[in-house]
C-alpha cells in the first residue's frame, strides 16, 4: 500500500504544458498534470479520443478506443524488448474508454497481468463528443442521452463499481484518487509506478461544463465527493487486500455533494434518500473490509 506523502515531496518538474486546450476549471487537467508529475519524465503516454485536457512532454501514441489495451500492451513489450524497464507504459484514459468503449481490451491486459500503468480520469460522461451517458455516470445525473422531464429522471442505474470490477482480475494494484486530495493522488502514482504488473489508478474529475457547476469550485466539489462517501479513496491489491485512504468519524450527508451540482437539481427528496442509503450502505461495507484488511463482499 502506498505511503503517504507531505507537500514538500512532491516533485517540483511539470510534465504537462500550460496552457492546454482544457476548458476552465477542468478536473481531467489536473489529474493530468498531477498525475504526470509523479510519474516523472521517462513515460510513454496512450491516448485514446476523450477531451483534450493536457498535452505532455513525454512521448506518446494515439489510436481507437476498442484497441486501447492492446496498443498498450505492445508498448509495454516493446519497450520490454529494447531493455528498457526504466520507461513506463501509462495509459491516461477517459471514463468511456475504461469502463465501457475499451474496457474489453483492458480487461484482457488485466487478465494477462500485463506490465502497464492505467491511470483514467473519471469525468463520469462522455464530456468530449457532448455529455452522453457512459456507464460511470451515476444514477439521476441529466446527461444529454438521458434527459429530466415527464418521461425521464435522468440516469436510470448506477455508476459500474470498475475498481472491484479490476481488482476481480486479481492484477498487483487498484486504486482510487480524486483531484481534491492531490498528496493522496501522487502517493498512490508514486507507489504503483514501480509495480511489475498491471496497476490501475481511477481519479475522480469533476467537469464543471457537464455536471454544470461553477468552475472555481472544482476541488471543492471533489473534495466533497469523498467526505460524503460518493467517491470512497481506496486501495486492492491481488484482488483481495483492502485500504481505505480517507476515513472520517463521520460522513457528510450526500446533499452537500449533489446541491451544488445542476445535473442533480431535479431530484426529489426520496431520490435523494435512496442515494444517501445507497452511499452509506456501501460505506459500511468498505469499512468492514478495511477493519479486516481483506475485501468483504
Ligand atoms: C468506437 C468509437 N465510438 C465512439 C467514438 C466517439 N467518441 C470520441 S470521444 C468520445 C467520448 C469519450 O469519453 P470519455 O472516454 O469519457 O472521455 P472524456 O471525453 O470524458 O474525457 C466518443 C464517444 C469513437 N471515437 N470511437
Amino acid at each position: 500500500m502506498s505511503e503517504r506523502i507531505t507537500r514538500a515531496q512532491i516533485p517540483m518538474s511539470e510534465m504537462t504544458i500550460t496552457p492546454g486546450s482544457a476548458c476552465q476549471g477542468c478536473g481531467a487537467a489536473l489529474a493530468a498534470r498531477l498525475a504526470f508529475k509523479a510519474l516523472g519524465p521517462n513515460v510513454i503516454r496512450h491516448t485514446i479520443p476523450c477531451c483534450p485536457d493536457s498535452v505532455t512532454k513525454t512521448p506518446r501514441s494515439g489510436g481507437v478506443f476498442e484497441g486501447g489495451g492492446a496498443l498498450l500492451t505492445g508498448t509495454a513489450h516493446g519497450l520490454a524488448a529494447i531493455g528498457r524497464s526504466d520507461v513506463k507504459a501509462v495509459a491516461f484514459f477517459g471514463d468511456g474508454g475504461t469502463y465501457d468503449i475499451g474496457f474489453q481490451g483492458l480487461s484482457g491486459a488485466a487478465e494477462r497481468n500485463e506490465n502497464v500503468f492505467v491511470i483514467t480520469k473519471d469525468n463520469e460522461a462522455y464530456m468530449n463528443t457532448g455529455n452522453q451517458r457512459s456507464g460511470s455516470t451515476p444514477k439521476y445525473s441529466r446527461t444529454s442521452t438521458t434527459p429530466v422531464g415527464v418521461a425521464s429522471r435522468g440516469k436510470t442505474t448506477h455508476k459500474k463499481n470498475i475498481p472491484f470490477i479490476f481488482a476481480a482480475h486479481y492484477v498487483p494494484y487498484v486504486a482510487t484518487a480524486s483531484v481534491g486530495y492531490p498528496e493522496d493522488l501522487i502517493a498512490k502514482v508514486n507507489y504503483a509506478k514501480e509495480i511489475e504488473g498491471f496497476k490501475m489508478l481511477i481519479i475522480q474529475a469533476p467537469c464543471p461544463v457537464g455536471w454544470r457547476f461553477d468552475p472555481a469550485k472544482t476541488i471543492d466539489i471533489a473534495r466533497s465527493g469523498v467526505q460524503t462517501g460518493v467517491w470512497p479513496l481506496m486501495e486492492i491489491e491481488y484482488g483481495e487486500t483492502f485500504k481505505l485512504n480517507y476515513k472520517p468519524k463521520e460522513l457528510k450527508p450526500v446533499t452537500e455533494y449533489l446541491k451544488p451540482q445542476a445535473r442533480f437539481r431535479h431530484m426529489t427528496d426520496d431520490e435523494v434518500n435512496e442515494i444517501q442509503e445507497f452511499t452509506t450502505g456501501r460505506w459500511e461495507s468498505l469499512l468492514k473490509s478495511d477493519e479486516s484488511g481483506k475485501i468483504i463482499i
